[in-house]
């Protein structure tokens, strides 16, 4: 089972803004009409109760929305990019891969959605920049780039009960009974080596039953694998201790598992449990069940008895698994499903001015390099238009700041430019 995963997520880049029409003026249709590009597609990230796990992320890791379409003439506006949603499970977080990794959302309540990378706005077209000084503009902006980030997905929880105890004891037939699910079944211990999950439908709710392979002592040390298994029931709400009624000595068993969880740590010991005592179709079972009820009465917990391999006593385990659940999220939820657990917004674009790279001056804000992208290098009249427009976002301020002298060249993006 798969509880973490690494996807690589990129939006879609904005359309280029177009530079088109004609230059006549009293010409039918004349004047600047070249269109704006459409935005980008952003990326989102939704969580929906009726994925399980992060088991499809091994096969997929790279996930793009499309890009805008570019202006054309007669000012039509490029199309815009799809979105695109990347779904997973309940309890998922969402880290930012740095140095550091950083939290950026924990979908921890169904249908939370986030968005991780937004899509290039579009750009506009050379009919935007009319103004009565200049009636026809040689400008226009490149659409803004994509965001392409690598995030690591985190499952926190897989399931809403966890079944517990001895190998041996039924926990996959009881899986089995509960669930569509189909886990291996044996009469040896060891049978399950994988948890597996299944998903029982009552009424309007929907539980996920996780069933994890048997525990023995030594488990939290690691032996047979334990403290990983442990680790998964660490992510539940509920826990269903199975106890095998036909054994030689259950209760000593449930006190041995007991301790291993105990030993673990992670509050496993405090979940809400259901004691169940299996097997009630073997002889004498039923009558052992009473003597071993009254010696777990102390432990606080409710009991009952069934036969997973008989579908005996499942209404009633049923029952007590969706009041303990009701119970769990009461206790955990106080701001019930509407609370929003996304915790930062994706980073914001970089906006500075300009930037010394290797003792050069770059224009670095992107909607100057956007302007540039889309300039004539060879058309001193269109070079003369974009000064203007640096002027106006600050951008030759800023290059007076960072103390450019006559002769330095800058660089805005494709362009050189020699500083006068
Ligand atoms: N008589 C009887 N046998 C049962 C019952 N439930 C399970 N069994 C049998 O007990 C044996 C073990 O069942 P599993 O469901 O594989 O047990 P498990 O707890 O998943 O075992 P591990 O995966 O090895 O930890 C199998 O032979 C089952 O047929 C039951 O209610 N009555
Ligand atoms: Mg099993």
């Amino acid at each position: 089972m798969i509880d973490r995963a690494y996807i690589n997520v990129k939006s879609g880049r904005g359309g280029n803004g177009l530079i088109s029409g004609r230059r006549e003026k009293f010409v039918p249709y004349g004047g600047p009409d070249g269109g704006d590009g459409g935005d980008g597609g952003s990326v989102y990230i939704s969580c929906d109760k009726s994925t399980g796990t992060l088991q499809r992320f091994r096969y997929k890791q790279n996930y793009s929305a499309t890009s805008g379409g570019n202006g054309s003439r007669v000012n039509k506006h490029g199309a815009n990019g799809e979105d695109i949603d990347v779904l997973v499970p309940v309890g998922t977080q969402i880290w930012l891969e740095d140095d550091e990794p950083i939290l950026i959302a924990d979908l921890a309540y169904d249908g939370n959605r986030v968005m991780v990378a937004s899509g290039g706005k579009g750009g506009r077209g050379n009919a935007r920049f009319a103004t009565s000084r200049n009636q026809f503009p040689l400008l226009a902006e490149e659409g803004e780039a994509s965001m392409e980030l690598n995030l690591r997905l985190d499952l926190k929880l897989i399931a809403d009960i966890g079944i517990v105890g001895a190998p041996n004891a039924g926990k996959s037939s009881l899986l089995a009974a509960l669930t569509a699910a189909h886990p291996k079944i044996a009469g040896y211990p060891f049978t399950t080596l994988e948890p597996v999950l299944g998903v029982l439908e009552r009424g309007a709710q929907t539980i996920v039953i996780v069933d994890i392979p048997g525990l023995i002592e030594g488990a939290h040390e690691g032996v047979g694998l334990g403290d990983q298994f442990l680790r998964h029931i660490e992510r539940t709400r509920v826990l269903v201790h199975l106890i095998d009624g036909s054994a030689d000595d259950p209760v000593a068993t449930y006190h041995e598992i007991r301790e291993e969880m105990e030993q673990f740590g992670q509050g496993l010991t405090e979940k809400p449990q259901i004691i169940a005592i299996n097997k009630t179709d073997v002889d004498g079972v039923v009558e052992m069940s009473e003597l071993y009820e009254a010696e777990l009465k102390g432990e606080g917990y409710s009991f009952c008895t069934i036969s997973a391999a008989g579908h005996l006593g499942l209404d009633e385990l049923i029952e007590k698994m969706l009041q303990a659940l009701v119970e769990s999220r009461e206790e955990f939820e106080p701001g019930g499903a509407e609370q929003i657990p996304i915790l930062s917004p994706v980073e914001p674009r970089r906006e500075q001015l300009v930037s010394r790279v290797g003792g050069e001056l770059v224009v670095t804000l992107s909607a100057a390099t956007r302007l540039a992208g889309m300039t004539d290098p060879n058309n001193w009249e269109a070079r003369i238009q974009l000064y203007d427009q640096l002027r106006r976002m600050g951008v030759i301020k800023a290059l007076e700041a960072a103390g450019i002298e006559h002769g330095d060249i800058f660089k805005v993006g494709k362009l050189d430019w020699e500083w006068e």
